[in-house]
Order: structure tokens, then C-alpha cells, then sequence
């Protein structure tokens, strides 16, 4: 006998051939349908692994296929033996590799199945429900409080002409707040609306006197944010016009008003003051709402807190408004949304307001 299997016994050559993959395929042999510890990628390896195992030892350039060609070498009277002895073998090691390659597929089918699976019963994501901006809410309040009390929502334009923005508001050419410095123009000289009052303007020459409005939206001035100021923010102005209406009536309207706002309890004062469009004018203060007056960190201690200005209509303004100031009087009064949204939820920087954080905002819903 020597090493050169050219020379070898076929049938002790099969037998080598068969001993080979049985020792390479034993680790395939113990896998069971109890395989499933094994991992996907590892089932998916081995399944390479059996595939590889297959071309080595029954491919065309394996030993057992050589061991095959050794038939010549049987003598004619075993040949037949030898030669079903050859075909039951590789019928058997084929089984076996079939075998596991069906154990290890139904894994890998198992496992990809498994990892595609969905809970169908799983409750769904809810949709975040969204609310209204604090600002609306408290213009939509401030508004409900005027319709109970007689008075119409007006909406305009926020690009207004120096007629309306200024002029028609009796506020002098030279004054401060008709400089680019404080208001915001077009390049075509049209204002960005520093007030509300544009609206009422429009509104006294369209429906004339008697009128009773009040007019809520965005206004602009040329400030540099901080916490207290930002360049665009929320006024509501207020106007009624009529036959005999005097400054009690202008008292009752807003004492009235910041009742319906801030309780029954509430107390209201006017400290003289000064606007171009209003003579006499006054500032508005309200009794605190969170400490009732005896003094807190709300109000500074002072028990009262600022809102508005006010005053009687300036004749002037009534005139140009084609309003007769013989016949009729009025007054007015505005007051800032935000400032008022910020005092009453506490914020210490109105810019909040404006940065639409949901993670700010959500706490109004
Ligand atoms: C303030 C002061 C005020 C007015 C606004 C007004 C409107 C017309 C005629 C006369 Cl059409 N006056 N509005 C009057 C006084 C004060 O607002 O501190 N606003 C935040």
C-alpha cells in the first residue's frame, strides 16, 4: 500500500472519502427543529457553510467523486458491489446534507418571519391634538367680553399709509414715532402699523357715527427685543362713538371689562397721561389679580398692575375721520395681548411667545 490513491484499494478509498465528510459533516448532524438557538445570520452562515461542505466532498473535484473513477480497478466479479456500494453512499451523505439544509432553511424562514412580525393588536401613535396660541386665546376671550358689551370686531390691513398711521391720529410731523427709527417703512414710504387705530380710522369713515369697535391685531415698532419688547406684537384698541359719551362712560367700559377679565373684585384707576390722538388721556391700572391689591411679586409690590392708554377722541380725530365733533364725542383705548399674556401666566420674557416652541407652547393647551 502507498499514499498515492492511484494505487489505493477503491473500495478503502470510498470508505476514507465517506469518513472525511461524516467528521466535517458532524456538526450539521446533531442539528435538530430544536436549532433555534441559533441566530439568523448564524443559521444563514451555517447554510453557506453546508453549501461549501457539499462542493468538498461530493463535488466534481472531491475525493469521493475520485474514489469513483477507481472502478476500473475493481475486478470485474465485484464491480456491481462496489459500484451500488458507491451509489448507496452517496445517496446517504446527499440525505444527510438535504436533511439539514431543510432544517436549517425552515430556521432562517422561521427567524425572517419572526423579525418582519407586527403586533397588529400594538395601539397606534395618537396624532399630537394642537391648541390655539396662547395670544389667541386671550384675544378671543378679550373679544368675547367686547361682543357682550355691544361692541363689533374690526379687522384691517397691517401696511398702512402715512394718513392713516399718523396723520389721521393728529400726531404731529415732527413727533418721534413718524421717524424710521421707531416705525418700519416699504421702500414705497407705506408704514408697517405702530397701532390699531389705522383700523378704526377706516371703520369711522366707512360706517360713520354711532360706532362701537374694537380692533385686535399685529402691530410694529422698531424695538430691539428684550424680554419686555419685541418688534411685532398684539394690541386690541377700543373705540366707541356717540351722541353725550364722556369719560364715565370710558371709565365704566374698562373697569367693566377687566371685571369680566379678572373677577368681580377687581378695581380699576386712571392716572392723566398724554397721547397726540386722545384729549384728555389716561393710563389704566387694574387691582393685582393674583394678590388682590395687598402686594406681590406680580405687582411689584405696588398692588396695582399697568395696562392701557385711553382718552377722549381727540376732535381733531373725529374731524379728519369725517365724524362731527359738534355732534358727536367718543373715547378710546388700547392695550397690549402680549404684555397682558405674559403677566397673567407669569412669563419672564415675552419673547417666548414668539419662538413657537411646542415645548413651551404645549403647557396652554
Ligand atoms: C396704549 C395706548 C391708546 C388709543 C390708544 C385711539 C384710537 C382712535 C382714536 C383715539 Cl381711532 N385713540 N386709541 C387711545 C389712547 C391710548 O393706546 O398704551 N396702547 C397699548
Amino acid at each position: 500500500m502507498t499514499n498515492d490513491p492511484g494505487q489505493q484499494d477503491p473500495k478503502a478509498l470510498v470508505e476514507a472519502a465517506r469518513q472525511a465528510f461524516e467528521q466535517e459533516f458532524e456538526r450539521f448532524a446533531s442539528l435538530s427543529d430544536q436549532s433555534a438557538n441559533l441566530t439568523l445570520s448564524q443559521a444563514e452562515d451555517e447554510q453557506r457553510a453546508l453549501v461549501d461542505l457539499r462542493t468538498r466532498h461530493l463535488g466534481k473535484k472531491s475525493a469521493f467523486a475520485a474514489s469513483k473513477k477507481t472502478i476500473g480497478r475493481v475486478s470485474a466479479d465485484e464491480r456491481a458491489a462496489f459500484g451500488q456500494l458507491v451509489q448507496q453512499i452517496e445517496a446517504d451523505l446527499t440525505g444527510k446534507i438535504a436533511r439539514a439544509d431543510t432544517i436549517l432553511a425552515n430556521h432562517i424562514e422561521a427567524a425572517r418571519t419572526e423579525r418582519q412580525r407586527i403586533d397588529v393588536t400594538l395601539p397606534g401613535r395618537r396624532p399630537r391634538r394642537g391648541h390655539l396660541h396662547p395670544i389667541t386665546m386671550l384675544r378671543e376671550q378679550i373679544e368675547d367680553i367686547f361682543v357682550g358689551l355691544g361692541y363689533a370686531i374690526e379687522d384691517g390691513r397691517e401696511i398702512e399709509t402715512d394718513f392713516y398711521n399718523f396723520e389721521a391720529l393728529n400726531i404731529p410731523d415732527n413727533h418721534p414715532a413718524r421717524s424710521p427709527q421707531d416705525t418700519f417703512y416699504t421702500t414705497a414710504g407705506q408704514a408697517l402699523r405702530s397701532q390699531t387705530s389705522t383700523v378704526q380710522i377706516h371703520a369711522m369713515q366707512r360706517r360713520g357715527a354711532p360706532l362701537r369697535i374694537i380692533a385686535p391685531g399685529r402691530v410694529f415698532r422698531r424695538d430691539t427685543p428684550d424680554p419686555t419688547h419685541n418688534p411685532m406684537f398684539f394690541q386690541v384698541e377700543g373705540l366707541c362713538v356717540d351722541r353725550g359719551i364722556t369719560m364715565a362712560h370710558l371709565k365704566g367700559t374698562v373697569a367693566e371689562f377687566l371685571r369680566r377679565m379678572f373677577g368681580a373684585d377687581t378695581k380699576t384707576r386712571f392716572r392723566p397721561s398724554y397721547f397726540p390722538f386722545t384729549e384728555p388721556s389716561a393710563e389704566f391700572d387694574f387691582s393685582c389679580f393674583k394678590c388682590g391689591g395687598s402686594g406681590c411679586r406680580i405687582c411689584k409690590n405696588s398692588g396695582w398692575i399697568e395696562l392701557g392708554g385711553s382718552g377722549m377722541v381727540h376732535p381733531n380725530v373725529l374731524r379728519i375721520a369725517g365724524v362731527d365733533p359738534e355732534v358727536y364725542s367718543g373715547f378710546a383705548f388700547g392695550l397690549g395681548i402680549d404684555r397682558m399674556c405674559a403677566l397673567m401666566y407669569g412669563l419672564d420674557d415675552i419673547r417666548l411667545l414668539f419662538e413657537n416652541d411646542v415645548r413651551f407652547l404645549k403647557q396652554f393647551e
